[in-house]
């Protein structure tokens, strides 16, 4: 396989970004996308916050995610369009679904992030200075972490942000064990809803570590305001190392979310077992298919769930109608062009430091620094 990896030329620094809007640091209900490996959880609480050293000690107060769950589904099912957030994909089956997904031949952005980070990380820690603050946002099973921390020059701490309790627990112990000394403290919480950034906890400035794509899997806009809050909550001098897959060949996308072994699909349709559970829903996951396409216009890899035939659900004793071949919109991962998404950075308020790229299949990580004027 060709695993080349490309530094590209980082392009000139663009025109001074309008100056970004005031933004807090909380994301609006219902503009949440799926967090990497991590079941859905509401909010940190302030407690929680506190403990990791946060700046602020409080959390956007939201709905319980029971009642945050049934809203989204009653109304994305009443939709014509039909669409579920890809958030609620990851029950504890969802997320041990996307566990496998990372190690399928056909799913590249994992491998090639791993390339990229093993060839990459000695220049990032060189642009991160010593005793950088790492906080990792939607941590998963961290398991490229350690090639970044590895490289770093004595990392003051590592903060590891994710939803899912047992997750965070089992990577924290790994990385203890493998990082003896290094200060660790996990932060139970949705990323997207903190109301502070953890401290820094040395000189060195905060390394937000954005694995995984999964920016992507966030509307543009959405992105957009994600990375101004993340601009200005970090402050000046922070870095952010995020992967973005700019893959355009179908032939890669298709089978990397249809996958030959039907895990893609099994992790799809788990969103009706879900429903069946926890609203009382009446699907029957066996007349629904799973269905991948890329829209080359809108630059971006489609999840649906195909009615199989003509059939009525139920679901918290709400009818729904699908018509044979009808649609569910469950997932949408954006792979932008390089250009479109250093443009989107900017008007946030980052400017980028390196760009590497994974040669066969296009996927990137950016290193991004908040710019002064953000
Ligand atoms: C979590 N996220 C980055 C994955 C992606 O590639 O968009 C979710 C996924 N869906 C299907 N396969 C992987």
């Amino acid at each position: 396989m060709h695993t080349a990896l490309e530094r590209a030329a980082v392009p000139a620094r663009a025109a001074r970004a309008p100056h970004p809007r005031r933004a807090g640091f909380a994301v609006p209900a219902g503009s949440t996308p799926a967090t990497s490996g991590a079941s859905p959880a509401g909010a940190a609480p302030a407690a929680a916050l506190a403990a990791a050293g946060a700046t602020g000690s409080t959390a956007t107060p939201a709905p319980s995610l029971a009642a945050q769950f049934a809203h989204d589904v009653l109304a994305g099912l009443a939709r014509r369009r039909r669409s579920l957030p890809c958030r609620w994909l990851y029950d504890e089956r969802g997320s041990a679904l996307f566990e496998q997904i990372l190690g399928l031949p056909e799913y590249y952005p994992a491998e090639a992030e791993r390339a990229i980070l093993q060839q990459a990380a000695e220049a990032i820690a060189l642009a991160a200075g010593p005793h950088a603050t790492v906080i990792e946002l939607g941590s998963g099973s961290a398991c490229k972490t350690p090639l970044l921390l590895g490289a770093l020059d004595r990392p003051a701490a590592y903060v590891p942000v994710d939803l899912g309790e047992a997750v965070l627990a089992a990577s924290a112990a790994q990385l203890a064990a493998r990082f003896p000394g290094l200060p660790i403290t996990p932060l139970q919480a949705d990323f997207t809803r903190l109301a502070a950034l953890p401290r820094r906890q040395g000189a060195g400035p905060r390394l937000l570590f954005f694995a995984g794509c999964t920016i992507g899997n966030f509307e543009p806009d959405d992105a957009e305001a994600l990375l101004q809050r993340l601009a200005r909550a970090a402050g000046e001098g922070a870095l952010l190392v995020v992967g973005v897959d700019h893959t355009r060949d179908p032939a890669l996308l298709v089978p990397a979310y249809d996958d030959s072994a039907g895990i893609t699909a099994a992790f799809n349709l788990n969103l009706l077992v879900r429903i069946n559970r926890e609203l009382q829903g009446t699907f029957d996951p066996a007349a629904f298919r799973h269905f991948a396409q890329y829209d080359p216009t809108e630059q971006r890899v489609e999840m649906h769930l195909l009615s199989r035939r003509s059939q009525r659900v139920s679901v918290l004793g709400r009818e729904f109608h699908f018509a044979a071949g009808e649609a569910i919109h469950t997932e949408s991962a954006y792979k932008p062009s390089p250009f479109r998404f250093v443009a989107m950075a900017h008007r946030a308020g980052w400017k980028q430091k390196q760009l590497w790229v994974h040669g066969r299949s296009r996927f990137a990580v950016h290193v991004l620094q908040v710019a002064p004027w953000a």
